[in-house]
Protein backbone atom coordinates (compact mmCIF):
# COMPACT_ATOMS: atom_id res chain seq x y z
CA UNK A 1 0.00 0.00 0.00
CA UNK A 2 1.31 3.71 -0.45
CA UNK A 3 2.40 4.77 2.44
CA UNK A 4 -0.05 7.98 2.38
CA UNK A 5 -2.61 5.37 2.34
CA UNK A 6 -1.69 3.79 4.71
CA UNK A 7 -0.82 6.41 6.79
CA UNK A 8 -4.60 7.85 6.40
CA UNK A 9 -5.70 3.87 7.65
CA UNK A 10 -3.99 4.63 10.63
CA UNK A 11 -4.22 7.36 11.87
CA UNK A 12 -8.14 7.30 13.21
CA UNK A 13 -7.26 4.63 15.44
CA UNK A 14 -3.85 6.28 16.51
CA UNK A 15 -5.42 9.60 17.40
CA UNK A 16 -8.41 7.82 19.58
CA UNK A 17 -5.93 6.40 21.37
CA UNK A 18 -4.16 9.54 22.16
CA UNK A 19 -7.44 11.60 22.57
CA UNK A 20 -8.78 8.53 25.09
CA UNK A 21 -5.35 8.75 27.08
CA UNK A 22 -6.29 12.54 27.95
CA UNK A 23 -9.26 12.24 28.57
CA UNK A 24 -9.54 9.62 30.51
CA UNK A 25 -6.06 9.45 32.43
CA UNK A 26 -5.47 13.10 31.57
CA UNK A 27 -4.82 14.10 35.86
CA UNK A 28 -2.78 11.01 36.63
CA UNK A 29 0.62 11.70 37.50
CA UNK A 30 3.92 9.71 35.63
CA UNK A 31 6.71 11.62 37.12
CA UNK A 32 8.18 14.71 39.54
CA UNK A 33 10.52 17.16 38.33
CA UNK A 34 13.71 17.49 40.26
CA UNK A 35 15.77 21.15 41.38
CA UNK A 36 18.63 19.58 39.40
CA UNK A 37 15.80 18.91 36.26
CA UNK A 38 14.82 22.02 36.46
CA UNK A 39 17.76 24.29 36.58
CA UNK A 40 19.40 21.97 34.67
CA UNK A 41 18.50 21.47 30.78
CA UNK A 42 14.97 19.34 31.29
CA UNK A 43 17.23 16.06 31.52
CA UNK A 44 15.30 12.99 31.39
CA UNK A 45 11.80 15.06 32.06
CA UNK A 46 9.16 12.39 30.45
CA UNK A 47 7.61 15.18 28.83
CA UNK A 48 7.18 14.34 25.36
CA UNK A 49 5.12 11.77 23.04
CA UNK A 50 6.50 10.07 19.66
CA UNK A 51 6.67 6.74 18.57
CA UNK A 52 9.03 7.02 15.73
CA UNK A 53 12.05 5.68 17.85
CA UNK A 54 12.84 5.20 21.48
CA UNK A 55 16.06 5.62 23.26
CA UNK A 56 17.07 3.41 25.83
CA UNK A 57 20.39 4.61 28.10
CA UNK A 58 21.98 1.27 27.31
CA UNK A 59 20.81 -0.60 24.18
CA UNK A 60 20.34 2.68 22.35
CA UNK A 61 18.05 3.36 19.88
CA UNK A 62 15.26 1.63 18.52
CA UNK A 63 13.64 2.79 15.65
CA UNK A 64 9.73 1.81 15.50
CA UNK A 65 10.87 -1.25 18.17
CA UNK A 66 13.95 -2.23 15.84
CA UNK A 67 17.17 -2.06 16.77
CA UNK A 68 19.80 -1.23 14.44
CA UNK A 69 20.67 -4.37 13.17
CA UNK A 70 17.12 -5.29 13.22
CA UNK A 71 16.09 -2.67 10.82
CA UNK A 72 19.12 -2.77 8.45
CA UNK A 73 18.73 -6.33 8.02
CA UNK A 74 14.51 -6.43 8.21
CA UNK A 75 13.98 -3.28 5.27
CA UNK A 76 14.69 -4.06 1.72
CA UNK A 77 17.17 -3.63 -0.71
CA UNK A 78 17.89 -3.35 -4.44
CA UNK A 79 19.66 -5.82 -6.00
CA UNK A 80 23.25 -5.87 -4.83
CA UNK A 81 22.99 -3.05 -2.60
CA UNK A 82 24.14 -3.91 0.95
CA UNK A 83 22.27 -1.25 2.80
CA UNK A 84 18.19 -1.24 2.20
CA UNK A 85 16.31 1.62 0.48
CA UNK A 86 15.71 4.59 2.64
CA UNK A 87 12.31 5.12 1.04
CA UNK A 88 11.60 2.19 2.74
CA UNK A 89 13.47 3.36 5.75
CA UNK A 90 10.96 6.44 5.90
CA UNK A 91 8.15 4.10 5.42
CA UNK A 92 8.79 2.24 8.54
CA UNK A 93 9.40 5.60 10.52
CA UNK A 94 5.72 6.50 9.67
CA UNK A 95 3.83 3.48 9.73
CA UNK A 96 5.86 1.09 12.46
CA UNK A 97 5.62 -1.47 9.40
CA UNK A 98 8.17 -3.44 6.93
CA UNK A 99 7.80 -2.04 3.71
CA UNK A 100 8.14 -4.38 0.94
CA UNK A 101 10.41 -3.54 -1.53
CA UNK A 102 7.89 -1.99 -4.15
CA UNK A 103 6.15 -0.25 -1.31
CA UNK A 104 9.96 1.74 -0.09
CA UNK A 105 10.14 1.47 -4.33
CA UNK A 106 7.35 3.50 -4.33
CA UNK A 107 8.55 6.25 -1.73
CA UNK A 108 11.69 6.14 -3.85
CA UNK A 109 9.90 7.30 -7.02
CA UNK A 110 7.52 9.83 -5.39
CA UNK A 111 11.19 11.42 -4.14
CA UNK A 112 12.59 11.37 -7.53
CA UNK A 113 8.99 13.11 -9.04
CA UNK A 114 9.20 15.81 -6.43
CA UNK A 115 13.02 16.25 -6.21
CA UNK A 116 13.71 19.64 -8.79
CA UNK A 117 14.82 22.06 -6.50
CA UNK A 118 13.68 25.68 -7.52
CA UNK A 119 16.41 27.80 -9.04
CA UNK A 120 16.01 30.75 -6.48
CA UNK A 121 17.45 28.27 -3.53
CA UNK A 122 20.90 27.75 -5.74
CA UNK A 123 20.49 31.86 -5.85
CA UNK A 124 19.66 32.06 -1.82
CA UNK A 125 23.08 29.95 -1.23
CA UNK A 126 25.30 31.82 -3.96
CA UNK A 127 24.21 34.80 -2.61
CA UNK A 128 25.36 34.05 0.89
CA UNK A 129 29.34 33.72 -0.42
CA UNK A 130 31.71 30.52 -0.26
CA UNK A 131 32.81 31.60 3.10
CA UNK A 132 29.57 31.38 4.76
CA UNK A 133 29.42 28.13 6.84
CA UNK A 134 27.37 25.12 4.93
CA UNK A 135 25.55 24.42 7.33
CA UNK A 136 23.66 28.44 7.04
CA UNK A 137 23.81 27.44 3.45
CA UNK A 138 21.43 24.49 3.85
CA UNK A 139 19.19 26.16 6.66
CA UNK A 140 19.02 29.19 3.98
CA UNK A 141 18.40 26.99 1.48
CA UNK A 142 15.49 24.92 3.23
CA UNK A 143 14.22 28.30 4.84
CA UNK A 144 13.97 29.80 1.25
CA UNK A 145 11.35 26.77 0.36
CA UNK A 146 8.94 27.74 2.63
CA UNK A 147 7.28 29.45 -0.09
CA UNK A 148 6.30 25.89 -1.57
CA UNK A 149 4.08 25.05 1.83
CA UNK A 150 1.32 23.22 1.21
CA UNK A 151 0.45 23.52 5.06
CA UNK A 152 0.86 27.02 5.06
CA UNK A 153 -1.27 27.60 2.10
CA UNK A 154 -3.85 25.16 3.17
CA UNK A 155 -3.83 27.07 6.96
CA UNK A 156 -4.57 30.42 4.89
CA UNK A 157 -7.49 29.28 2.83
CA UNK A 158 -8.73 27.35 5.74
CA UNK A 159 -8.66 24.10 6.93
CA UNK A 160 -10.07 21.55 10.12
CA UNK A 161 -7.15 20.57 12.19
CA UNK A 162 -8.29 16.89 10.95
CA UNK A 163 -6.96 17.58 7.39
CA UNK A 164 -3.74 19.26 8.98
CA UNK A 165 -1.70 16.62 8.45
CA UNK A 166 -2.26 15.69 4.73
CA UNK A 167 -0.33 18.86 4.05
CA UNK A 168 2.39 18.48 6.38
CA UNK A 169 2.45 15.36 4.72
CA UNK A 170 3.31 16.68 1.36
CA UNK A 171 5.64 19.40 2.74
CA UNK A 172 7.45 16.56 4.42
CA UNK A 173 7.91 14.17 1.34
CA UNK A 174 8.20 17.53 -0.94
CA UNK A 175 11.08 18.79 1.25
CA UNK A 176 12.73 15.43 1.99
CA UNK A 177 13.04 14.88 -1.74
CA UNK A 178 14.69 18.23 -2.51
CA UNK A 179 17.38 18.11 0.61
CA UNK A 180 20.07 15.74 -1.12
CA UNK A 181 20.45 17.97 -4.41
CA UNK A 182 20.43 21.54 -2.45
CA UNK A 183 23.39 19.71 0.27
CA UNK A 184 25.32 18.50 -2.69
CA UNK A 185 24.94 22.25 -4.23
CA UNK A 186 26.10 23.63 -1.22
CA UNK A 187 28.97 21.40 -1.36
CA UNK A 188 29.72 21.81 -5.07
CA UNK A 189 30.01 25.17 -4.83
CA UNK A 190 31.42 26.25 -1.76
CA UNK A 191 34.43 23.80 -1.80
CA UNK A 192 34.94 23.22 -5.77
CA UNK A 193 33.12 26.34 -7.39
CA UNK A 194 31.20 23.99 -9.35
CA UNK A 195 27.88 22.67 -9.80
CA UNK A 196 26.77 19.05 -8.95
CA UNK A 197 26.56 16.21 -11.05
CA UNK A 198 22.41 16.01 -12.36
CA UNK A 199 20.82 13.39 -10.29
CA UNK A 200 20.41 9.97 -12.03
CA UNK A 201 16.59 8.83 -12.54
CA UNK A 202 18.07 4.82 -12.03
CA UNK A 203 19.67 5.80 -8.88
CA UNK A 204 17.85 5.73 -5.40
CA UNK A 205 17.77 8.42 -2.85
CA UNK A 206 21.18 8.03 -1.18
CA UNK A 207 22.59 6.53 -3.87
CA UNK A 208 22.24 9.80 -6.27
CA UNK A 209 23.39 11.92 -2.95
CA UNK A 210 26.57 10.33 -3.55
CA UNK A 211 25.66 10.57 -7.79
CA UNK A 212 25.56 14.32 -7.17
CA UNK A 213 28.23 14.91 -4.91
CA UNK A 214 30.46 13.10 -7.82
CA UNK A 215 31.76 11.13 -5.07
CA UNK A 216 33.48 8.52 -7.56
CA UNK A 217 34.01 5.51 -5.28
CA UNK A 218 30.36 3.17 -5.41
CA UNK A 219 30.70 2.09 -1.81
CA UNK A 220 29.92 5.49 -1.34
CA UNK A 221 26.37 5.57 -2.57
CA UNK A 222 26.18 2.47 0.34
CA UNK A 223 27.85 4.96 3.17
CA UNK A 224 25.13 7.58 2.42
CA UNK A 225 22.12 5.37 2.86
CA UNK A 226 23.41 3.76 6.22
CA UNK A 227 24.51 7.80 7.27
CA UNK A 228 21.18 8.84 6.49
CA UNK A 229 19.28 5.83 8.38
CA UNK A 230 21.76 6.26 11.27
CA UNK A 231 21.30 9.58 11.94
CA UNK A 232 17.67 10.09 11.21
CA UNK A 233 16.14 10.16 14.80
CA UNK A 234 17.03 9.62 18.47
CA UNK A 235 13.60 10.05 19.90
CA UNK A 236 11.91 13.52 20.53
CA UNK A 237 13.99 15.46 23.06
CA UNK A 238 16.97 15.80 21.22
CA UNK A 239 17.64 19.30 20.51
CA UNK A 240 17.27 19.46 16.63
CA UNK A 241 14.01 17.01 16.69
CA UNK A 242 12.97 19.21 19.82
CA UNK A 243 13.05 22.70 17.90
CA UNK A 244 11.66 21.63 15.12
CA UNK A 245 8.69 19.96 17.37
CA UNK A 246 8.46 23.25 19.39
CA UNK A 247 8.42 25.28 16.07
CA UNK A 248 6.02 23.79 14.59
CA UNK A 249 3.75 23.35 17.22
CA UNK A 250 2.70 26.90 16.44
CA UNK A 251 1.25 25.10 13.69
CA UNK A 252 3.92 26.55 11.34
CA UNK A 253 5.01 24.36 8.49
CA UNK A 254 8.03 21.77 7.94
CA UNK A 255 10.20 24.03 6.18
CA UNK A 256 10.26 26.99 9.15
CA UNK A 257 10.47 23.62 11.85
CA UNK A 258 13.41 21.99 10.27
CA UNK A 259 14.95 25.57 9.34
CA UNK A 260 14.91 26.10 12.74
CA UNK A 261 16.20 22.06 13.72
CA UNK A 262 18.84 22.79 11.18
CA UNK A 263 20.18 25.62 13.51
CA UNK A 264 19.84 24.03 16.65
CA UNK A 265 22.18 21.17 14.64
CA UNK A 266 24.60 23.49 13.73
CA UNK A 267 25.83 23.62 17.77
CA UNK A 268 29.31 21.76 18.65
CA UNK A 269 26.99 20.25 21.78
CA UNK A 270 25.04 18.70 19.20
CA UNK A 271 25.37 17.84 15.36
CA UNK A 272 28.31 20.07 15.00
CA UNK A 273 30.33 17.45 17.41
CA UNK A 274 31.02 15.78 14.00
CA UNK A 275 32.82 18.32 12.70
CA UNK A 276 35.13 19.01 16.01
CA UNK A 277 35.26 15.42 16.22
CA UNK A 278 37.83 15.05 13.12
CA UNK A 279 39.68 18.12 13.60
CA UNK A 280 40.41 16.22 17.23
CA UNK A 281 41.86 13.38 15.61
CA UNK A 282 43.30 14.80 12.70
CA UNK A 283 44.84 17.31 15.12
CA UNK A 284 45.92 14.32 17.19
CA UNK A 285 47.55 12.51 14.15
CA UNK A 286 49.09 15.71 12.76
CA UNK A 287 50.98 16.06 16.82
CA UNK A 288 52.23 12.62 16.49
CA UNK A 289 52.86 12.03 12.72
CA UNK A 290 50.45 9.08 11.90
CA UNK A 291 48.29 6.52 13.91
CA UNK A 292 49.52 7.74 17.59
CA UNK A 293 50.07 4.93 20.84
CA UNK A 294 47.90 4.57 23.55
CA UNK A 295 50.91 6.74 25.77
CA UNK A 296 50.44 9.55 23.15
CA UNK A 297 46.67 9.25 22.62
CA UNK A 298 46.39 9.63 27.16
CA UNK A 299 48.39 12.56 26.89
CA UNK A 300 46.53 14.24 24.27
CA UNK A 301 42.95 13.33 25.74
CA UNK A 302 44.40 14.93 28.77
CA UNK A 303 45.74 18.14 27.64
CA UNK A 304 42.67 18.57 26.14
CA UNK A 305 40.42 18.17 29.31
CA UNK A 306 43.03 20.44 31.26
CA UNK A 307 42.37 23.22 29.16
CA UNK A 308 38.62 23.28 29.76
CA UNK A 309 37.77 21.33 26.79
CA UNK A 310 35.33 18.30 25.69
CA UNK A 311 36.55 15.30 23.70
CA UNK A 312 34.13 15.28 20.94
CA UNK A 313 32.56 12.31 20.12
CA UNK A 314 32.17 11.15 23.61
CA UNK A 315 30.08 11.43 25.75
CA UNK A 316 25.81 12.19 25.60
CA UNK A 317 22.72 13.50 27.59
CA UNK A 318 20.71 9.94 27.67
CA UNK A 319 23.03 7.22 26.52
CA UNK A 320 25.20 5.07 28.94
CA UNK A 321 26.87 3.00 26.87
CA UNK A 322 28.71 3.23 23.05
CA UNK A 323 26.49 3.99 20.92
CA UNK A 324 24.89 1.43 18.37
CA UNK A 325 24.80 3.93 15.64
CA UNK A 326 29.24 3.96 16.32
CA UNK A 327 29.46 0.27 16.56
CA UNK A 328 27.39 -0.02 12.88
CA UNK A 329 29.85 2.67 11.21
CA UNK A 330 32.89 0.83 13.04
CA UNK A 331 31.49 -2.47 11.20
CA UNK A 332 31.41 -0.79 8.12
CA UNK A 333 35.10 0.51 8.39
CA UNK A 334 35.91 -2.80 9.51
CA UNK A 335 34.42 -4.60 6.25
CA UNK A 336 35.51 -1.46 3.59
CA UNK A 337 38.57 0.08 4.79
CA UNK A 338 40.24 -1.32 8.05
CA UNK A 339 43.64 -0.59 7.14
CA UNK A 340 42.52 3.46 6.66
CA UNK A 341 45.09 5.43 9.24
CA UNK A 342 42.51 7.45 10.54
CA UNK A 343 39.91 4.79 11.12
CA UNK A 344 43.24 2.60 13.11
CA UNK A 345 43.41 6.24 14.85
CA UNK A 346 40.25 6.35 16.16
CA UNK A 347 39.70 2.55 17.02
CA UNK A 348 42.82 3.04 19.52
CA UNK A 349 41.13 6.59 20.92
CA UNK A 350 38.25 4.03 21.73
CA UNK A 351 40.56 2.20 23.65
CA UNK A 352 42.04 4.81 25.68
CA UNK A 353 39.37 7.83 26.20
CA UNK A 354 36.70 5.98 28.06
CA UNK A 355 38.90 5.12 30.93
CA UNK A 356 40.02 8.67 30.90
CA UNK A 357 36.69 10.40 30.88
CA UNK A 358 36.19 7.68 33.99
CA UNK A 359 39.29 8.96 36.01
CA UNK A 360 38.26 13.06 34.89
CA UNK A 361 35.50 11.85 36.96
CA UNK A 362 32.65 14.20 35.23
CA UNK A 363 31.13 12.90 32.13
CA UNK A 364 28.01 10.47 33.29
CA UNK A 365 28.78 8.43 29.99
CA UNK A 366 32.40 8.03 29.24
CA UNK A 367 31.93 6.16 25.69
CA UNK A 368 31.60 7.19 21.84
CA UNK A 369 28.47 8.11 20.80
CA UNK A 370 27.51 8.69 16.87
CA UNK A 371 29.74 11.43 16.05
CA UNK A 372 32.99 9.47 17.33
CA UNK A 373 32.68 7.73 14.41
CA UNK A 374 31.14 9.91 11.03
CA UNK A 375 34.13 12.14 9.71
CA UNK A 376 36.03 8.76 9.95
CA UNK A 377 34.23 7.08 6.84
CA UNK A 378 33.77 10.54 5.35
CA UNK A 379 37.07 11.49 5.02
CA UNK A 380 37.92 7.81 3.53
CA UNK A 381 35.69 8.60 0.52
CA UNK A 382 37.21 11.83 0.07
CA UNK A 383 34.50 14.35 1.60
CA UNK A 384 37.53 15.82 3.83
CA UNK A 385 36.02 19.28 4.54
CA UNK A 386 34.80 18.52 8.28
CA UNK A 387 32.95 21.74 8.39
CA UNK A 388 30.36 19.70 5.80
CA UNK A 389 29.34 16.83 7.88
CA UNK A 390 26.79 18.20 10.10
CA UNK A 391 24.74 19.26 6.76
CA UNK A 392 24.67 14.98 6.03
CA UNK A 393 23.41 14.54 9.54
CA UNK A 394 20.80 17.52 8.92
CA UNK A 395 19.49 15.41 5.57
CA UNK A 396 19.45 12.41 7.57
CA UNK A 397 17.83 13.80 11.02
CA UNK A 398 15.15 15.32 8.98
CA UNK A 399 13.92 12.13 8.23
CA UNK A 400 12.82 11.36 11.63
CA UNK A 401 11.92 15.15 12.21
CA UNK A 402 9.33 14.97 9.71
CA UNK A 403 7.92 11.64 10.32
CA UNK A 404 7.38 12.93 14.08
CA UNK A 405 6.08 16.13 12.53
CA UNK A 406 3.21 14.43 10.47
CA UNK A 407 2.20 12.53 13.39
CA UNK A 408 2.10 15.40 15.74
CA UNK A 409 -0.67 17.00 13.41
CA UNK A 410 -2.53 13.51 13.28
CA UNK A 411 -2.95 13.39 16.50
CA UNK A 412 -3.60 16.75 17.74
CA UNK A 413 -0.80 17.67 19.27
CA UNK A 414 -0.97 21.39 20.72
CA UNK A 415 1.06 24.36 21.08
CA UNK A 416 3.88 23.20 23.48
CA UNK A 417 4.40 25.96 26.46
CA UNK A 418 6.05 24.97 29.30
CA UNK A 419 6.22 26.81 32.39
CA UNK A 420 8.97 28.53 33.47
CA UNK A 421 9.26 29.78 37.14
CA UNK A 422 12.11 32.40 39.08
CA UNK A 423 15.04 31.89 41.33
CA UNK A 424 12.92 32.80 44.05
CA UNK A 425 10.51 30.29 43.46
CA UNK A 426 12.76 27.27 43.00
CA UNK A 427 14.63 28.34 46.10
CA UNK A 428 11.35 28.12 48.16
CA UNK A 429 9.78 25.16 46.40
CA UNK A 430 12.82 23.55 46.83
CA UNK A 431 13.08 24.28 50.39
CA UNK A 432 9.29 22.89 51.00
CA UNK A 433 8.01 25.79 51.61
N1 LIG B 1 34.66 15.45 27.52
C1 LIG B 1 34.86 16.17 28.65
N2 LIG B 1 33.90 16.47 29.53
C2 LIG B 1 32.68 15.98 29.27
C3 LIG B 1 32.39 15.19 28.14
C4 LIG B 1 33.45 14.95 27.22
N3 LIG B 1 33.27 14.26 26.12
N4 LIG B 1 31.09 14.85 28.18
C5 LIG B 1 30.56 15.44 29.27
N5 LIG B 1 31.52 16.12 29.94
C6 LIG B 1 31.37 16.97 31.12
C7 LIG B 1 30.34 18.05 30.81
O1 LIG B 1 30.93 19.13 30.09
C8 LIG B 1 29.85 18.42 32.18
O2 LIG B 1 30.82 19.26 32.76
P1 LIG B 1 30.41 20.48 33.73
O3 LIG B 1 29.76 19.83 34.90
O4 LIG B 1 31.69 21.15 34.02
O5 LIG B 1 29.45 21.33 32.94
C9 LIG B 1 29.88 17.07 32.91
O6 LIG B 1 30.79 16.22 32.15
C10 LIG B 1 28.54 16.39 32.98
O7 LIG B 1 28.00 16.30 31.67
P2 LIG B 1 27.01 15.11 31.31
O8 LIG B 1 25.80 15.19 32.18
O9 LIG B 1 27.74 13.82 31.27
O10 LIG B 1 26.65 15.44 29.80
P3 LIG B 1 25.52 16.42 29.25
O11 LIG B 1 24.24 15.66 29.19
O12 LIG B 1 25.52 17.72 29.97
O13 LIG B 1 26.07 16.69 27.79
C11 LIG B 1 27.12 16.10 25.77
C12 LIG B 1 26.08 15.67 26.80
C13 LIG B 1 26.99 15.14 24.57
C14 LIG B 1 26.82 17.50 25.28
C15 LIG B 1 28.53 16.02 26.37
O14 LIG B 1 28.81 14.67 26.70
C16 LIG B 1 29.62 16.58 25.48
O15 LIG B 1 29.88 17.78 25.52
N6 LIG B 1 30.27 15.68 24.64
C17 LIG B 1 31.23 16.14 23.66
C18 LIG B 1 30.52 16.74 22.48
C19 LIG B 1 29.76 15.71 21.70
O16 LIG B 1 30.26 14.62 21.42
N7 LIG B 1 28.52 16.03 21.28
C20 LIG B 1 27.70 15.16 20.42
C21 LIG B 1 26.65 14.37 21.15
C22 LIG B 1 25.84 13.50 20.25
C23 LIG B 1 24.88 14.31 19.48
O17 LIG B 1 23.92 14.89 19.95
N8 LIG B 1 25.17 14.45 18.25
O18 LIG B 1 24.45 15.30 17.55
Amino acid sequence: MKLKEKLAEKIPAVQARYKGLIKEYGANKIADVTVAQCAGGMRGIKSLLTDISYLDPNEGIRFRGYTIPETLEALPKREGAEIPLVGGFYYLLFTGEIPTLEEAEEVEAEWKARGKVPQYVFDVIEAQGKDTHPMTLFTLGVLSMQRESKFAAKYAEGMTKAEYWEPMFEDSMNMMAKLPAIAAYVYRFKYYGDKPAPSDPNLDWGSDFANMMKIENLEYRELAKLYFILHSDHESGNASAHTAHLVASTLSDAYFGWAGGLCALAGPLHGLANQECLKWIMGLMDKFDGVPTEEQIDKFAWDTLNSGQVIPGYGHAVLRKTDPRYTSQREFALKHCPDDPVFKTVSVVYKVVPDILVKHGKAKNPWPNVDAHSGVLQQYYGVKEYDFYTVLFGIGRALGVTANLTWDRAMGQPLERPKSITTDMLEKLAKGE
